[in-house]
């Protein structure tokens, strides 16, 4: 076994028919942290001194590559060598250095790979440059040199977008260069032989065509339109798009930029979502406790939300038993959800052979006991408490003991619905949102006498769901619908008090919600909310403000945009301003005596923030949110509140 040389911490190196194989190992994702950039400018300074070393392979230790810069390290002091430093060294090496992409190669990984002189990847390696994602851009050379490698367009997109590319992709672009189907190492150092004394591959020696502005637009349009006021996407298409200008200048404005960027609020609301999303699903108390095993899950309700958990279980490689009243309404479930599978397939988001298996792992019946194999059931019937508690009644009688039974509600008390069955410890509340095999956030609802290792099971579930799982305590609306109502309340306030929805909405579309509250409102329709509202009435607390605008909508018919009128008007389906809802929001204020006064963007924005915070707080003191990036993710991935702010909580730390 040829020796092994230490360069650092994290990078190590053997010498194998004269080249240098470099290995990056900084679990958990081979970040290029101050070690790894220390300890490779320490192997290139090496190679290039040794006579005998014709040539240098750099690839990673694990399932990553390089997963991106060290993102912990932002906002410390810098630490040389940067990357850039490292990155312009082995563009200058006078011996050819070749990428072994053994997994993913994202950001400043990626950026490293295209200064090699060849990169070769294992099949299930991907490469991007995510950087806008996190509010920032490429800060290592990408925006530069993968222009010049693949051409404007094709860079834009990938950069713009911050999508990931897979293997074959890479390849057909230009950023790979093969795939062999020996061992990555072998075929590296097979490559860095035949290139030594070629002719070398620079990549910044490449020149990027000028960009055709038709093509930027095309490429990028889409891209900006999504932006929604972050500064990242449009920075990143300023950058490629003139990636024409000599190499040096170029670099020198990409790397300003990116300080710039990295050192922005924007910036960090977006790593703070980042880290939260990993935080999440870390939760006290489940250390060391194992998830029981899932294969079948039954889902009882085949309708809108039954049929989409439906088709989140499957693509996950679950067993699926879906329950329905009637043998007639099963039978139309199963064609609902065979649908939406057909629909993945025309689309090619499923090929055939995983439809096939898709569909044969789906089963549909009208009778409990054909429920018995299931390790976990989840129903998604109608939200009425007695019809949820009977239906967990009759499947205590089919379903083992040791099955966990879950409960869809969105408003109603789980451990009410737990209480009433033979084992109160293997209920717990998964909160889909609506369509459920598109929107990434569950609700993971710790009932009262929820047992843990029944938790950890939904957690795991979640995650092969490929759900983003946040844990809440039982309350009313768990976390989201609860905020959501504090949300709504304080827009309701602000009519009263002289604001008017389209006022409220546009100035929410500022702050970068993709849709004002009360155009969503009459999306959703006003009927559900009245209803609870009526619900409440008897025992609503007479101190507290109620505002009744919504109330004499509704009994004027005004159910929403199916109706043709809600908080707008739709005539021929645009929304409208409808002076009828000024008159009624202003009766309202005259019978409470208020004197209208106008309201700036910013006011009611942050009238808004401040009302979601505070009841952020406010679930936080009371246990059922365990930390403030729970909620933020919550508020981000189910209702709409911008990535880049944050979330409410970070927004008003
Ligand atoms: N820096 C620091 N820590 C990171 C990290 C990073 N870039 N990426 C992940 N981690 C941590 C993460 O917080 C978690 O920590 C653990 O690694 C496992 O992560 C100059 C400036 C690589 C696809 O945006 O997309 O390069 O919770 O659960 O599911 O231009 O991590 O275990 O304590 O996600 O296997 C650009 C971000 C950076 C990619 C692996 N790169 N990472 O997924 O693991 S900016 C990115 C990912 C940049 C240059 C610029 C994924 C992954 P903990 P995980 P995974």
């Amino acid at each position: 076994m040829s020796d092994v040389t230490t360069f650092s911490a994290t990078i190590s190196a053997t010498t194998r028919n004269g080249i240098l194989v470099v290995t990056i190992d900084n679990a958990p994702v081979n970040a290029t942290s101050a070690d790894v950039r220390s300890g490779l400018d320490k192997a290139l300074v090496h190679a290039e001194a040794a006579i005998g070393i014709k040539g240098v392979v750099i690839t990673g230790a694990g399932k990553t590559f390089i997963g991106g810069a060290d993102i912990t390290e932002f906002g410390k002091p810098a630490i040389e060598p940067t990357l850039p430093d490292v990155i312009e060294k082995i563009e200058a090496l006078s011996k050819p250095v070749i990428a072994a992409l053994n997994g993913a190669a994202l950001g400043g990984g990626l950026e490293l790979a295209l200064a090699c002189q060849y990169r070769i990847a294992s099949p299930s390696a991907q490469v991007g440059l995510p950087e806008v994602k996190l509010g920032i851009v490429p800060g290592a050379g990408g925006t530069q040199r993968l222009p010049r490698l693949i051409g404007v367009p094709a860079a834009l997109d990938l950069i713009a977008s911050g999508r990931i590319a897979k293997a074959a992709e890479a390849l057909s672009l230009g950023i790979l260069d093969e795939l062999p189907e020996t061992d990555l190492v072998d075929a590296a150092i097979e490559a860095a032989r035949r290139l030594t004394g070629a002719s070398p591959r620079k990549t910044g020696e490449l020149t990027a065509a000028p960009a055709d502005p038709t093509e930027i637009d095309k490429a990028s349009g889409k891209i900006l339109a999504k932006a929604r006021g972050q500064k990242a996407p449009a920075e990143a298409v300023r950058l490629v798009a003139s990636s024409h200008r000599p190499l040096a200048e170029g670099l020198a404005d990409e790397r300003a930029t990116f300080l710039t960027l990295r050192d922005s609020r924007e910036a960090a609301a977006l790593r703070h979502i980042f880290f939260a999303e990993r935080e999440a699903s870390k939760v006290a108390g489940l250390e060391g406790i194992d998830a029981r095993p899932v294969v079948t899950i039954g889902i009882c309700g085949l309708g809108l939300m039954g049929s989409g958990i439906a088709i989140a279980a499957l693509a996950a490689g679950y067993t699926v038993i879906g329950l329905d009243q009637t043998q007639e309404a099963a039978e139309k479930g199963h064609e609902r959800i065979v649908g939406l599978l057909e629909r993945n397939l025309a689309s090619g988001r499923l090929d055939r052979s995983g439809f096939d298996a898709q569909k044969s792992r789906l089963f549909v019946t009208a009778t409990d006991a054909n429920l018995a194999p299931c390790d976990l059931v989840i129903e998604a019937v109608f939200d009425d408490l007695d019809v949820k508690i009977d239906l967990f009644r009759r499947l205590d009688k089919v379903v083992r003991p040791d099955a966990i039974l879950a409960t869809n509600t969105s408003y109603l008390n789980p451990d009410e619905i737990a209480a009433a069955t033979a084992h109160p410890e293997r209920v717990l509340g998964l909160h889909f949102f609506s369509p459920a095999h598109v929107m990434r956030l569950l609700e993971v609802v710790r009932c009262e006498k929820t047992a843990p290792d029944v938790l950890a099971t939904g957690l795991t579930v979640a995650k092969k769901l490929k759900k983003l799982p946040v844990v809440t305590g039982v309350t009313e609306g768990f976390i989201g619908n609860r905020i959501f109502s504090a949300y709504r309340r304080e827009a309701e306030f602000l009519l009263e008090d002289g604001a008017l929805p389209h006022e409220i909405d546009v100035a929410l579309e500022n702050y970068g919600f993709p849709m004002g509250l009360f155009a969503v409102y009459d999306m959703a329709g006003l009927e559900i909310a009245w209803a609870r509202r009526k619900r409440q009435a008897a025992t609503r607390d007479p101190s507290q403000r109620y505002v009744e605008i919504a109330d004499r909508l509704c009994e004027a018919g005004r159910l929403g945009q199916k109706s043709g009128r809600g908080w707008y008007a739709y005539p021929d389906g645009k929304r409208t301003v409808d002076p009828e809802v000024t008159a009624i929001i202003e009766t309202e204020r005259a019978k409470k005596h208020i004197t209208p006064r106008s309201f700036s963007k910013d006011e009611i924005s942050q009238r808004m923030l401040q009302a979601m915070a505070t009841e952020g707080e406010a679930l936080l003191a009371e246990g059922i949110a365990a930390r403030p990036g729970d909620i933020d993710l919550v508020m981000v991935n189910g209702y709409g509140f911008p990535a880049h702010k944050g979330g409410p909580m970070f927004a008003k730390s």
